[in-house]
């Protein structure tokens, strides 16, 4: 009936380079702020928190191309990945506060090189599959995922301060969820590998109870492997989530992502995540920003056991008269 005890280790990466907008580096301590370890801890969840990486300026980082700040991502994330690695080998299930979404590259590289082989559980509104060559933006933060598939391997030239970098997932171990303005490029290489997505079509069409059957089902057919779920807000509808750099129309509701949360949570394989793109510095007022910070936090705690029936802890003993 009661879950296994859990850990969280919480590693902040407070970091925006991988796309332009500022205030997105403010994301870890305003989660923290709103009081993400206490709620852990009320859920009987074991919490430490390893702090804030720090994250040096480059002195030149003139853009590749298109391509932004090129210098600083790589170097933010072989910090990152080994920060994950080492929140893993203390036995934790390690929680990434971003920053921007290019920080995945990091958090799941280190968290393979720990754990091993992964499946990957990618809920955002946009794919973030673009190439170095295919971005129409420059920004890394739209390409994690090209760096991190093999089957992309070729595709995706070595960047500097990306040498240490290989790639560590497999196509067939990932999952979209919640997609809704994808790139015709990413498109392309979507179907090029026979991605398994759920775009909002899907959410629409199956409801999020099936979508979650089928993701685990696909993913666990493959054999039972450790899931790194990397969450980007913007998943969520910018009606509950506006504070964020690329918002999008027509998203996930509360319910749909938290339930989302709840239902990776109970496979007992959910063993890292990433929660980014809250930008406080988006929202048009004080109320967008909480809004979107509690959002961060029910999901980040669905994740850790939470559960909307309610929960108690496993040593809770009524008062006696
Ligand atoms: N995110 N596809 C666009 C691009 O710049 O490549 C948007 C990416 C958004 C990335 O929200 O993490
Ligand atoms: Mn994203
Ligand atoms: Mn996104
Ligand atoms: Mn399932």
């Amino acid at each position: 009936q009661h879950p296994p005890a859990r850990s969280a280790g919480i590693v902040g990466a407070p970091f925006s380079k991988g796309q332009s907008r500022g205030g997105v580096e403010d994301g870890p301590e305003r989660i923290r702020a709103a009081g993400l370890q206490r709620g852990l801890q009320e859920l009987g969840c074991a919490v430490k928190d390893y702090g804030n990486l720090t994250f040096e300026d480059m002195s030149r980082d003139e853009p590749l191309g298109l391509l932004k700040s090129v210098r600083a991502v790589g170097a933010a994330n072989q910090k990152l990945s080994q920060a994950v690695r080492a929140v893993k080998e203390d036995g934790h299930t390690a929680v990434v506060l971003g920053g921007d979404h290019s920080l995945a590259i990091g958090s799941i590289h280190g968290h393979s090189a720990a754990v091993g082989e992964l499946s990957v559980v990618w809920v955002d509104a946009h794919a973030d599959i673009n190439t170095p060559l295919t971005t129409c933006t420059g920004n890394i933060h739209g390409q994690p995922v090209s760096y991190l598939l093999h089957e992309l391997r070729s595709k995706v030239p070595v960047l500097p301060n990306f040498s240490w970098l290989k790639p560590c997932v497999s196509a067939a171990d990932v999952v979209f969820i919640g997609l809704r303005d994808v790139d015709p490029a990413e498109h392309y290489i979507l179907k090029m590998l026979g991605v398994k997505t759920f775009s909002m079509s899907e959410v629409d069409q199956l409801g999020v109870a099936r979508v979650m059957e089928e993701t685990c089902d696909y993913l666990s057919a493959r054999g039972k492997k450790p899931i790194h779920l990397s969450y980007d807000i913007d998943a969520i509808d910018p009606s509950v989530a506006p504070a964020t750099g690329t918002p999008v129309v027509g998203g996930l509701t509360y319910r749909e992502g938290v339930y989302i949360t709840e239902h990776l949570c109970q496979t007992g394989l959910l063993s890292a995540v990433d929660l980014v793109e809250v930008n406080p510095l988006r929202g048009q007022t004080e109320e967008d920003v909480r809004s979107t910070v509690s959002t961060a936090i029910d999901l980040l705690l669905g994740c850790f056991g939470r559960v909307r029936e309610g929960n108690h802890l496993p040593d809770y003993r009524l008062p006696k008269p």
